[in-house]
């Protein structure tokens, strides 16, 4: 029986090799989910749907829902991973949200990705700016309204949370909250474009912002990236001139939003009319809002601080505005928080935030029956000391009107630092210290080349060591005797600087820095290292008014007076306090030609001139930064 042999040898059981690989319809088989995903196109008061995708733990019922309302793809930011498990397949920083059983909802905005629409760049809120029936806080309005009527798992309270542009969103729909809306929690938030976010500083303007722009507003996805042929984006940046020129040659002039921008170089009420704290301030606070940041965001530094100062006065019983400050980078929060570029904490410092802070809170005040959680006011880290602190309020020490009065450090003759006003010098002593500020050799802003798209480049660069411009002719640095007690510095150190120009405009960029022992045993590579603190820019043709610039008179010494981001750090014995004072920051800032020019963004090649930049340090002209020092033994704690 030769066929009973094939058989039992197995010859029979084998695939033919030439078997074709693609054959019938094949699905390989899921394991069961612990949830489910719905896409529904949710209808706003206009007729547009909106694209929103649902995820629904397994077996949910009354259970809360957490909103965030993208311009990055939905469908994406609730598909990390394709999995089983909804804590794989949802952001890593939504891990304890899905450990609570929370319903969570992606949506797009109008305009992007899957929803109907218009697409607007951070639509501005009805007003004088948008004369529609629609902003973010109706179409916030509307999709709350569809979640608590359609969702039979839910319990019908909604809370908000998302980073950056998601945090944006958030705010906006607080500017008229639907009923259901219990608790919204801003991260990063995009607030103000021209003073401290996205688009400028102080009225620089942010190069990388045409890039995004061409990814967010070429097509309703996402766009190709700029084929820029060049490795270094300090070269390209250089050679291109002025940024209309860097745009013009992808032809990201045509673009609405480059045109906009090149529109209102100055903080016009285009720019005013948008500044969500304002908005925000003028309206009744109704929703628990903690608002989150980093110490280190190198994309929105001046936003979460902005918005927690103008809803604090409506907090009169200090139980619906909070802050969280942790030492992250922008959106740090929704990642592993254990380190930052150089810098390693006590552990994983954002989990311990979501877990033990933004979790009982949002089950407070969205889960039925949840206890009252034991929120700080304010929960910061202190760098330095690398503690949380629970806090009353923000900031510890400031001008006037805080725990603390900020205490100036002036500079001094000789490149030296110290806490008394300058005395009339030496009769030698010039009262002044200066550079030339070469456009055509701007500063860079890290080391060259400079990638400003890679984010190992990017996420970090705002604690990079910043000895690599320290001894660079156009750089001055002052700096202190090494300290024999801690400094605590809780707030955001202001600028009081007086310095002339032989230009007729002119940058000025100020860092405070932490330069660490020359040898620290713990971690050898930080030796030396001189970590930013607070870092800044200042268009100084804004000194006297941000709305109307004006020419600066060559050679006067003027005054120029301008916040650093927020800190909480304690600068430790041992170690030295530095200011260092540069005129360009590039090419993460456009050049400043030096010479005024109606709008920078069209200066051309003939515009640019080297200037000799002073700065003066004289009993009449003592320039100084107010620091946020909280003396010490000071209570801080709660
Ligand atoms: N910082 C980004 C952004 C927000 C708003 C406008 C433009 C850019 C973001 O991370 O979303």
């Amino acid at each position: 029986f030769p066929l009973l042999s094939l058989i039992t040898s197995g010859a029979l059981a084998q695939t033919p090799p030439m078997t074709p690989d693609i054959g019938k319809a094949f699905m390989a088989t899921v394991p069961e989910a612990d949830y489910t995903k719905r896409t529904v196109m949710i209808p706003m008061r206009d007729g547009v749907k909106l694209y929103t995708v649902i995820v629904v733990p397994k077996g949910a019922r009354q259970a809360p829902v957490l909103l965030t309302r993208t311009p990055y793809n939905a469908f994406g930011r609730a598909q990390r991973n394709k999995s089983p498990r909804m804590l794989a397949t949802l952001p890593h920083g939504d891990d304890t949200l899905v450990h609570a059983g929370y319903i969570r909802v992606f949506q797009d905005v109008r305009g992007k990705h899957g929803s109907e629409g218009d697409y607007v760049m951070t639509r501005p809120l009805r007003g004088p700016l948008n004369g529609t029936k629609t902003d973010h806080a109706t179409d916030a309005w509307d999709t709350i309204d569809w979640l608590v009527k359609n969702l039979p798992e839910s319990n019908g309270k909604v809370g908000m949370l998302g980073s950056s542009y998601e945090g944006f969103t958030v705010l906006m729909a607080l500017a008229d909250p639907h009923p259901a809306l219990k608790a919204a929690v801003p991260m990063s938030p995009m607030v103000d474009g021209w003073r401290g976010d996205d688009w400028f500083h102080n009225g620089a303007f942010r190069m990388p912002s045409l890039a995004f722009i061409n990814a967010q507003t070429t097509v309703r996805g996402r766009a190709e990236a700029l084929a820029t042929g060049i490795h270094d984006d300090y070269e390209g940046h250089l050679r291109a001139g002025s940024a209309a020129g860097y745009a013009r040659q992808f032809g990201l002039d045509k673009l609405p939003y480059t045109k906009k921008l090149f529109e209102h170089p100055a903080y016009d009420s285009y720019w005013q009319h948008q500044a969500v704290d304002r908005l925000l301030g003028a309206r009744p606070l109704k929703v628990p809002t903690m608002t989150v940041t980093g110490q280190w965001d190198q994309e929105d530094s001046y936003g979460a601080f902005a918005v927690y100062a103008a809803l604090e006065p409506k907090d009169k019983a200090n139980d619906l505005n909070y802050l969280v400050v942790g030492p992250w980078r922008h959106s740090g929060v929704n990642y592993d928080g254990s380190s930052l570029g150089a810098l390693a904490f006590t552990g994983d410092t954002a989990l311990e935030f979501r877990r033990d802070v933004m979790q009982p809170f949002l089950d407070q005040h969205l889960k039925d029956g949840a206890p009252k959680a034991d929120t700080p006011p304010v929960l910061s880290y202190q760098t330095g000391t690398n503690r949380w602190q629970r806090l009353q309020g923000w900031p510890l020490a400031c001008a006037t009107g805080c725990p603390a009065a900020a205490q100036a450090v002036y500079l001094q003759d000789g490149f030296r630092l110290s806490f008394t006003a300058p005395a009339s010098g030496a009769p030698d002593a010039a009262g002044f210290d200066e550079y030339v500020a070469d456009p055509a050799k701007p500063v860079p802003f890290v080391p060259r080349p400079v990638r400003m798209g890679d984010p190992e480049v990017w996420r970090p660069w705002l604690v990079s060591d910043q000895r690599f411009v320290a001894d660079r002719p156009d750089v001055l640095a002052y700096v202190s005797e090494p300290l024999a007690a801690p400094l605590q510095l809780s707030g955001a150190p202001v600028v009081n600087l007086f310095a002339s120009t032989s230009g007729s405009d002119a940058d000025w960029v100020v860092k405070v820095i932490d330069v660490y022992p020359d040898e620290v045993p713990s971690q050898p590579g930080l030796g030396g290292y001189q970590l930013p603190v607070a870092m800044e820019i200042f268009r100084g043709r804004y000194r006297d008014s941000l709305e109307h610039p004006a020419a600066i008179v060559p050679g006067k010494p003027e005054r120029y007076r301008f916040a650093l981001p927020n800190v909480n750090h304690v600068i430790r014995p041992g170690h030295r306090l530095m200011v260092q004072i540069q005129s360009s920051w590039f090419p993460l800032y456009d050049r400043n030609p030096q010479r005024f020019v109606p709008n920078i963004f069209h200066a051309r090649p003939g515009d640019y001139m080297k200037a000799t930049q002073r700065i003066w340090h004289t009993p009449a002209l003592p320039s100084a930064i107010e620091l946020p020092v909280v003396p010490a033994g000071a209570a801080t704690a709660r």
